[in-house]
C-alpha cells in the first residue's frame, strides 16, 4: 500500500492540520510501505536552519521516528517549499524527487509533480517560478539573515492571497495542450498531482490513449485527505480528528 498527500501547507498557524498529519504518520500510514508528499507540505520554508523551529522540530521528529520504525518517505518541492534541501532531509528521514518523477511499480506506472509546473496560463508566477528555481536565486536567499528570509516568506504569502483575491474567477489550473503533451512525454503514466486544491479525477485522451489524472486534496484544520494504492486501485481516504474518525 502506499499513500500520496500534498498541499497540506504546514504551519503554526493551523495546528488542526499538524495535528492530523502527525496522527495519520503515527498510526494509518505505519501500514502502508511508502508515502509521497507532493509538495506544499509546509506554508513556507527558509531554509534548512530553520529545522531547529519548535514546530518544524516536532514535524521532523515525527517523520524520523516513521522512517525508522520502516515507511519509506518521499518528498517533492512545491510553490511554498522549494527550499526544503537536504540537510532537511536528512533530519527527517525522507528522500527529495524531482519533480516530476517516474514511479515505475511492478504493477503501474505513476508520474507524480507538484502541478505547478503546467499551470502555464498564469504568466507571472511562471516568470516568479522560474527566478527563484535557479541556483544562483536560491544562494543569495539563503545568505540572507533569517529575519529577512521571514519577512521575504510574509511578503510573498501576502501578495499570493491578494492576487487570489484580485482575480478568483482565474484561479490557475493546468494548461491542457502542455498537460497533454506531459502524459505523451511520460508514457501515458496515470498522473498524480496536487497544486490547484481541486482535487478531481480527470480523462484524458492522447493519442487515442486514455490517461487517469488524479488531483490530490488540500489539507484544512479538520479534515485532510490521502489517495490511496492497494495494487489495483486508487481510492480517497479521508483523514478526519480523533472524535470523528
Ligand atoms: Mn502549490
Amino acid at each position: 500500500m502506499i499513500f500520496f498527500i500534498s498541499d497540506l501547507h504546514l504551519s503554526p498557524r493551523s495546528p488542526g492540520a499538524t495535528a492530523l498529519f502527525l496522527r495519520f504518520l503515527a498510526g494509518r500510514a505505519r501500514q502502508a510501505e511508502a508515502l509521497y508528499i507532493l509538495g506544499d507540505f509546509f506554508e513556507a520554508w527558509i531554509g534548512d536552519d530553520d529545522i531547529d523551529d519548535a514546530h518544524h522540530a516536532r514535524i521532523i521528529g515525527a517523520l524520523r521516528a516513521a522512517a525508522d520504525a520502516g515507511l519509506k518517505i518521499y518528498l517533492q518541492h512545491g510553490n511554498r517549499d522549494f527550499l526544503l534541501g537536504q540537510t532537511f532531509a536528512e533530519a527527517a528521514g525522507l528522500t527529495l524527487l524531482p519533480d516530476p518523477y517516474d514511479l515505475a511499480l511492478p504493477e503501474w506506472s505513476f508520474v507524480l509533480s507538484h502541478g505547478d509546473a503546467l499551470c502555464l496560463d498564469d504568466a507571472a508566477y511562471m516568470a516568479f517560478r522560474t527566478k527563484v528555481r535557479t541556483p544562483e536565486w536560491q544562494a543569495q536567499m539563503l545568505a540572507r539573515p533569517r529575519w529577512l528570509r521571514r519577512l521575504v516568506a510574509r511578503l510573498m504569502r501576502w501578495k499570493s492571497r491578494r492576487n487570489q483575491q484580485a482575480k478568483p474567477q482565474h484561479y490557475s489550473d493546468l494548461n491542457g495542450a502542455a498537460t497533454d503533451d506531459f502524459l505523451r512525454d511520460h508514457a501515458y503514466a496515470t498522473f498524480i498531482h496536487g497544486h490547484t486544491h481541486q482535487p478531481a479525477r480527470h480523462d484524458h485522451i492522447v493519442d487515442g490513449i486514455h490517461v487517469e489524472r488524479w488531483v490530490l486534496a488540500d489539507w484544512h484544520e479538520d479534515r485532510g485527505e490521502a489517495l490511496r494504492w492497494d495494487g489495483e486501485v486508487l481510492r480517497r481516504e479521508a483523514i478526519l480528528p480523533e472524535n470523528r474518525a
